[in-house]
């Protein structure tokens, strides 16, 4: 857990300023949205995301720091994503992380052009991917098309329309594995598959991560649902009870650690993120 610790601490600050880099406006009117965005993305939460794309990255056999603006870019995505979530017309919360929600500290328009700053910054960082010595732009095309279906209507958008619009007091089994598989889980599939895309993965190691993103990603939601129960929302623990949640989150850890056997003794940090998807305190 030590090594563990040690290893989010250090590609947290890596992360934390490369993203401080990508983030500086470069004249005093485009300031005005910077100054948002900033305040959207920082301090920030746990950057669990970008971690495991430089992860898998390195997993399959790169320099990790070679993909940092694409592990970037989804830690963007998932920053418009909870800016939009707080709105007024979405969750309607005045904190997030113990500060004011984006709407609260500035105003719900500027809200909403920061969550539209965050997503289509993200993809210019992935195109900026390329200039980086051996990341092709085949590759660049395909991550693209990875994190935006990740994102979009078949994806994260799909997961939280179907959670705002389609819930009503009884859920089926299939509408629940639907929003948790498509809003949280696509993301966190996406951002282990970028960095294994970008590192040149075989199609052995890609489909191996391909399972073992969307595990960890349904078990982490399942994971934030025994935190926190929230009003409006479809909530796993409240729906099928604490007992189950914890056997269905250990079920799907373990069936993500299997998949990594392909890596054989490479696939310890991933092993440990899966971990840490239930031991996290947050
Ligand atoms: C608005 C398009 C759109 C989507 C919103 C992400 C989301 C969908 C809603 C936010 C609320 C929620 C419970 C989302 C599930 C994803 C999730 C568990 C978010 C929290 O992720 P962490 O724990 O957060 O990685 P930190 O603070 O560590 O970054």
């Amino acid at each position: 857990m030590d090594n563990l610790n040690k290893y989010l601490n250090y590609w947290k600050k890596r992360i934390d300023s490369a993203l401080k880099r990508y983030l500086a406006s470069s004249d005093n009117l485009s300031e005005v949205i910077y100054k948002a965005i900033r305040y959207a993305v920082f301090p920030g939460g746990k950057r669990f995301r970008p971690i495991l794309t430089v992860t898998s990255a390195e997993i399959c056999g790169i320099d990790p720091n070679k993909v940092l603006p694409t592990a970037c870019a989804v830690e963007l995505i998932h920053s418009y994503s909870l800016v939009h979530d707080d709105l007024p017309s979405m969750d309607n919360d005045d904190y997030r992380r113990d500060k004011l929600t984006v709407h609260r500290k500035f105003n719900e328009g500027m809200a909403i052009l920061t969550g539209d700053a965050l997503l289509t910054k993200a993809f210019e960082l992935i195109a900026e991917n390329s200039k980086i010595t051996g990341i092709s732009e085949k590759k660049i095309v395909e991550v693209i098309k990875i994190v935006s279906n990740a994102s979009g209507a078949d994806g994260m958008v799909g997961g939280q329309v179907a959670d705002t619009f389609l819930v009503s007091k009884t859920h089926t089994d299939k509408l629940v594995n639907y929003i948790h598989s498509h809003k949280t889980a696509a993301l966190i599939k996406a951002s282990v598959l970028a960095g294994a895309v970008l590192a040149g993965g075989s199609e052995k190691e890609i489909n191996a991560l391909k399972n073992y993103g969307e595990k960890i990603g349904f078990a982490f939601q399942i994971a934030d649902d025994m935190f926190d129960v929230k009003k409006d929302r479809v909530n796993y623990s409240d729906i099928y009870g604490t007992k189950k949640s914890e056997r269905d989150t250990n079920r799907l850890i373990d069936e993500a650690k299997k998949s990594l056997e392909v890596f054989g003794s490479k696939k310890e940090i991933l092993s440990l993120l899966a971990d840490y998807v239930v031991t996290r305190k947050n």
